[in-house]
């Protein structure tokens, strides 16, 4: 009967890939640019790579533009990316060039799963794995279950390296440092929390904080910045792209080396 077999089709491989990716080598807490750019690299190097987020659509802030025209603008720096991704691109000034959001969010995610990364939408990280003094996983659930407040426990799933792409909140981080008395690799040791808007030291700077916070735990893009205390830069996305890029690339050095 067809009725039953488009339903068992779902269910078998559902749980097929969710069982496949109990044991990652990264899992990915956040489905902004910057978690989609290190997804896309991640799987391309053939890392065994996951990626969460708590939205029915994954892409973060990218779809709306700003202020919801959606377009938004690249600088020089990070075109490649933008030509790895074949997203199409119109210059505008010497320095600035601009694409269609919503072709931009979608050909990321589309990359990021043809290179081999699975994206789990609709699911909460509410916590990490914690053990020998490193992060080493994470904790799902529905988000669904956490919006109404029921009392379902999460599952778990095990992860050499973990990755805070939460954006402004900076929630993997904030979470570790409250959770297990432990100092982030910030000047406080805490979350210092975002700065004002200053374009060209936001786009410098969350390129720099881009890095191994904590054993187990990196963080990139609008989390980076906030945990390291740097500006916000608004609806230009070439420093989300190159720290995504960057986080990949530190993670890859450092399985490549184990
Ligand atoms: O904020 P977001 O788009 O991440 P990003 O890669 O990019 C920031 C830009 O969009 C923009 C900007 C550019 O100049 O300033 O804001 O830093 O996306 C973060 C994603 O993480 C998800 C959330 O739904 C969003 O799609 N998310 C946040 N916390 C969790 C989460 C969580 N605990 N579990 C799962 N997903």
């Amino acid at each position: 009967m067809i009725e039953r077999n488009v339903s068992h089709g779902i269910i078998s491989t559902y749980f097929n890939k969710l069982e496949r990716n109990l044991d990652l080598d990264v899992a990915i807490v956040g489905g902004g640019p910057s978690g989609i750019v290190a997804a896309y690299y991640l799987a391309k190097a053939g890392l065994k790579v996951a990626q969460f987020d708590r939205k029915l659509s994954p892409g973060g802030g990218m779809w709306g533009g700003a202020m919801m025209f959606n377009q938004i603008v690249v600088q020089q720096e990070a075109l490649h990316i933008i030509k790895e991704f074949d997203i199409n691109f119109e210059q505008y000034d010497d320095k600035l060039y601009v694409m269609d959001s919503v072709e931009s969010t979608s050909a990321l995610l589309y990359k990021a799963v043809h290179a081999g990364a699975t994206i789990f939408n609709c699911y909460s990280v509410e916590d990490v794995i914690f053990k020998n003094d490193a992060v080493s996983g994470v904790v799902v659930n529905w988000t669904p279950v956490l919006r109404e407040g029921m009392h379902v426990d999460p599952l778990n799933i095990m992860a050499k390296c973990v990755i805070d792409g939460t954006g402004h909140d900076s929630e993997m981080c904030r979470t570790v440092a409250c959770k297990n008395g432990i100092r982030l690799a910030t000047d406080t040791g805490d979350v210092i929390g975002e700065r004002s808007l200053d374009v060209v030291s936001g786009e410098e700077e969350v390129v720099n904080g881009t890095k191994e916070i904590y054993p187990g735990l990196y963080v990139c893009g609008m989390a980076a910045s906030a945990v390291s205390g740097t500006p916000r830069m608004g609806p230009i996305f070439g420093g989300m792209l190159l720290s995504g890029k960057k986080v990949a690339d530190l993670i890859i050095e450092r399985l490549n080396k184990a």
